[in-house]
């Protein structure tokens, strides 16, 4: 077991289990990430609710959440990791893994400081539903989602880049398949293909709407989301996905300022560092 604080031994035991022959496309990395992004995109910046703090995904409220269908794969593949470190608090130990699985799929390196805590019941965590975003609709819904967790028009750009990771899983969302060939290896290859490639509406068997792109040479086929083709429609977010697509440089670093923002989402922390917004008796170490 190692000693309190010793994030370092976290990481590696995060690392270890990245690999994942039989699940999806090998790697766990993807499910992890997008864990790390729903513990966070709950918050409101207004009334200063939801965020990375709380872990409120353990309970039904939050993480009963259709928008949260699917994350119980990923929870459940991290508990030998607190097992074995058993004072890590599951706030931070999902947004640790988060950003982990981006390093380690070659993606730029995160910032990321402990100290968060988790709720000890439910009664934070009320209004927590539909706070995520819905892949059926547009840019006024993506905009309305993201301004109230206090990003921008290029931060909206830059997150949505983790779409180059993973998959979509019918009986999760509905949508089904994955954005670019090498899904578990983080890239800007998401962009490029976004402003690229012919994409066209498809229907699904279940009725589902997306789009879709069929490359009769190699016979892979590819999806974008509703809500991925409403920022090249938007004039606001299409340059951001030319620029992003061209400079893969650029994308990496605004990336990886974007998504340290985003998993610090809720945390106040004082001038050492220690987060001050404690919700139990146990927080307030840092890494
Ligand atoms: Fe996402 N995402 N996401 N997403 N997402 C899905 C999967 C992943 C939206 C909808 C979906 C972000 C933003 C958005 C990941 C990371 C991020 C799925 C399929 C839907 C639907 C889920 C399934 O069926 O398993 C929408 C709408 C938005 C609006 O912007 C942001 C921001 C991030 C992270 C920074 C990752 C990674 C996945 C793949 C998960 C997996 O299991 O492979």
């Amino acid at each position: 077991m190692s000693p309190k604080g010793d994030f370092a031994a976290v990481r590696k035991d995060i690392k270890a289990l990245l690999n994942q022959p039989e699940y999806d496309d090998g790697s766990a990395g993807p499910v992890l990430v997008r864990l790390a992004w729903h513990s966070s995109g709950t918050y409101d910046i207004r009334t200063d609710t939801g965020g990375s703090n709380g872990a409120g995904m353990r309970y039904e409220i939050e993480g009963g959440d259709p928008a949260n269908a699917g994350l119980q794969h990923a929870r459940v593949l991290l508990e030998p990791v607190k097992a074995a470190h058993p004072w890590i608090t599951y706030a931070d130990l999902w947004t640790l893994a988060g950003k982990v699985a981006l390093e380690e799929a070659g993606g730029p390196e995160i910032a990321w400081q402990g100290g968060r805590t988790d709720y000890v019941d439910d009664s934070k965590i009320k209004e927590i539903r539909g706070r995520l975003p819905d892949a059926a609709q547009g840019s006024d819904h993506l905009r309305n989602i993201f301004y109230r967790m206090g990003f921008n028009d290029q931060e909206i750009v830059a997150l949505s880049g983790a779409h180059t990771l993973g998959r979509c899983h019918g009986d999760r969302s509905g949508f089904e398949g994955k954005w670019v060939n090498n899904p578990t290896r983080f890239s800007n290859q998401y962009f490029k293909l976004l402003s690229t490639l012919e994409w066209e509406p498809r229907t699904l068997a279940s009725g589902v709407k997306q789009f879709g792109y069929t490359d009769e040479d190699t016979e892979t086929e590819l999806m974008m989301l509703p809500s991925d083709m409403a920022l090249l429609a938007d004039k606001g977010f299409e340059p951001w996905v030319k620029k992003y697509g061209a400079d893969k440089e650029l994308f990496f670093k605004d990336f990886a300022a974007v998504f340290a923002k985003l998993m610090e989402l809720g945390i106040k922390r004082n001038e050492r560092g220690e987060v001050t917004n404690l919700d139990n008796e146990k927080g307030g170490y840092i890494s």
